[in-house]
């Protein structure tokens, strides 16, 4: 038969979920149009201190990368941390546009557990599939969610667009699909065990990630 890698298995088995990460209310009403702008603007202002944290994980990601005996994914990476530099300072513009201050921004709950995810991936003893397949999903989840909102038959406000644009933009699907074979292909060759801790890692992205949009939509 064909063959499909070790991710498709996963995102059977666990599409339910990767569903309810990628297809959640918040970004749904995005597309609808309903989108409630005090949420959108907590889940701007919580993002940005999200970013903030993920450039560490990125150079630990790339770090990993380099001191694998074939560290031929070295540019895709690499790729990564220089488009982090341009959504900071894309997270600062828009925070002026909608009146947010960055300054006084404080991590919420679901937002400071997923930081803490972030920083066990800089153990050393952390292996590279395992930090490659967080990394590319954690990716995903937002290019699938912001790229439904600018396809066909959306409603997504015309202001709104330029963050759709930015994750669901082709570039970035195609960075998303670069970071994709190079999970599947580490997959492959890797441990049981190996296999076994970055399918619970994607699946704790998941969570963290649905997590993420329900701190955004609603105040707790
Ligand atoms: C919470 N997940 C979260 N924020 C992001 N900016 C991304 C993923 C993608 O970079």
């Amino acid at each position: 038969g064909v063959e499909t890698g070790t991710t498709a298995a996963w995102m059977e088995k666990h599409r339910q979920m990767y569903e309810r990460a990628t297809r959640h209310p918040f970004t749904v009403s995005i597309r609808d149009g309903t989108v409630d702008m005090s949420a959108f603007k907590r889940w701007l202002s919580q993002d940005y201190l999200f970013v903030r944290e993920f450039v560490a994980f990125i150079a630990s990601v790339l770090l990993k990368c380099c001191k694998q005996e074939d560290s031929s994914d070295m540019e895709i990476i690499l790729g990564g941390v220089a488009s982090i530099s341009d959504e900071i300072s894309w997270f600062k513009n828009e925070a002026t546009r909608w009146g947010a201050d960055l300054a006084s921004v404080s991590p919420l709950k679901a937002n400071l557990e997923y930081h803490r995810f972030l920083q066990s991936f800089t153990e050393p003893e952390v292996s590279y599939v395992v930090a490659v397949t967080a990394f590319w999903i954690i990716e995903t989840v937002y290019q699938d969610s912001f790229g439904f909102c600018i396809q066909d038959g959306n409603k997504t406000p015309p202001e709104l667009l330029g963050t759709c644009q930015r994750w669901g933009n082709a570039g970035f699907r195609q960075y998303c699909q670069s970071l994709h074979s190079i999970v599947d292909r580490c997959l492959a060759n890797a441990p049981a065990d190996a296999v076994k801790s970055a399918e619970e890692a994607f699946i704790r992205v998941l969570e963290l990630e649905i997590g993420f949009w329900e701190m955004s939509s609603s105040q707790s």
